[in-house]
C-alpha cells in the first residue's frame, strides 16, 4: 500500500483509491472495478468532491423507503464491499434490511469472499450464494436470491449496472441507487438517484437513518410525497455547470 501524507491536496481521493486496489489485492474487488472507480472519480471531481445539496435531499428520501419498506435488501457488489463495508453493514442494521451479494464478474468464490469480508465487518447473515432466483436478463446480476432482491420491494443498488436497474423498476420495486454519474442508465431509471461518491453517501445515510427513526410512517411518506426524482438529477447537472465555471473563473479562463 502506497503512503499517501495526509497534507497531499488529494489526500481524500487517493485514499479511496487505495481501499480499491487492496480490494483487488483481496480478491474482493474485480480488475473492472478498478476502471470504474476512475470513472467515478472523474465525475466526483466535477462534482467538487463533495455531497451536493441535492444528494442530500435523494439520501434522505432513500432513508425514508428504506424505513417504510417492507423488505429492504443492500445490494452489495466488489467495489462497495472494498469501500464501504463498515458502512453496509451499519445501515444494513440499523434499518433492518437484508445484505445480498450480487455480481456482475460473477464467481461464486467471490461471492463467498465478499461474504466472509462482510461477515468481518461485523454482519450476520449475508445473502447471494444461494442465487435460486433469476431476473429476465442475460448477464449475471440476473442471478439473485429468492428471499432477497427478488421478493424485496426497496432495494439499493450502489454501482449498478443500468439494465437491472431498470429490470428492478419493471418488477414494481423502488430502486434507489448510488452512481456519480447522473446521466448513466442507472441514475436515470431509479426511483431515487442519489448522485454522491458512495464512501459519502453511506455515511450520511447512516446518520439520516438514525435521526429519521424516530419518525413516524406519515412523516416518512410526506418526505417521499414531496420528491420529484426528475428535479434531483436536473440539479445535479446543473451543479456540476456551476462548479466548472467558478473553477474556470478561478484560473482566470473565460467561460464562455
Ligand atoms: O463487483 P462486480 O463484478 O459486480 O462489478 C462492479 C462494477 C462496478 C465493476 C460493475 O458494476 C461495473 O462495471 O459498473 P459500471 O457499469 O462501470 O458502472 C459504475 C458506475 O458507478 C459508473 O457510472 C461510475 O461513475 C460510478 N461510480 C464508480 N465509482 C463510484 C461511482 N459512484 C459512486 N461512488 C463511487 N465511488
Amino acid at each position: 500500500m502506497t503512503h499517501i501524507p495526509d497534507d497531499h491536496p488529494r489526500y481524500v481521493s487517493l485514499k479511496i483509491r487505495e481501499k480499491i486496489v487492496e480490494g483487488v489485492q483481496m480478491a474482493i474487488t474485480s480488475m473492472q472495478g478498478l476502471v470504474a472507480q476512475g470513472r467515478g472519480e472523474a465525475f466526483d471531481y466535477l462534482i467538487g468532491e463533495r455531497t451536493i445539496e441535492s444528494a442530500a435531499v435523494a439520501e434522505r428520501v432513500a432513508v425514508a423507503y428504506l424505513l417504510i419498506a417492507q423488505k429492504p435488501v443492500i445490494s452489495v457488489n466488489g467495489n462497495t464491499a472494498a469501500l464501504v463495508p463498515r458502512a453496509l453493514v451499519s445501515l444494513a442494521d440499523i434499518i433492518g434490511a437484508q445484505l445480498e451479494v450480487n455480481l456482475f464478474h460473477r464467481s461464486d468464490a467471490r461471492v463467498h469472499r465478499i461474504i466472509e469480508h462482510l461477515k468481518a465487518h461485523g454482519a450476520g447473515n449475508v445473502l447471494g450464494l444461494k442465487g435460486d432466483a433469476r431476473l429476465d436478463l442475460s448477464h449475471d446480476r440476473a442471478i439473485v436470491d429468492q428471499e432477497g432482491i427478488y421478493a424485496a420491494d426497496v432495494v439499493l443498488v450502489p454501482l449498478e449496472d443500468g439494465d437491472r436497474c431498470k429490470k428492478l423498476v419493471d418488477m414494481g420495486k423502488i430502486v434507489i441507487s448510488v452512481d456519480l454519474n447522473p446521466l448513466s442508465r442507472t441514475s436515470l431509471s431509479a426511483t431515487v438517484t442519489i448522485v454522491d461518491n458512495v464512501t459519502r453517501a453511506l455515511d450520511n445515510m447512516v446518520q439520516f437513518t438514525k435521526e429519521m427513526k424516530k419518525d413516524s410512517k406519515e412523516q416518512l411518506r410526506s418526505i417521499i410525497d414531496s420528491y420529484d426524482n426528475r428535479k434531483i438529477l436536473a440539479d445535479a447537472m446543473y451543479a456540476i455547470q456551476e462548479n466548472l465555471k467558478n473553477q474556470t473563473e478561478r484560473e482566470g479562463i473565460e467561460w464562455i
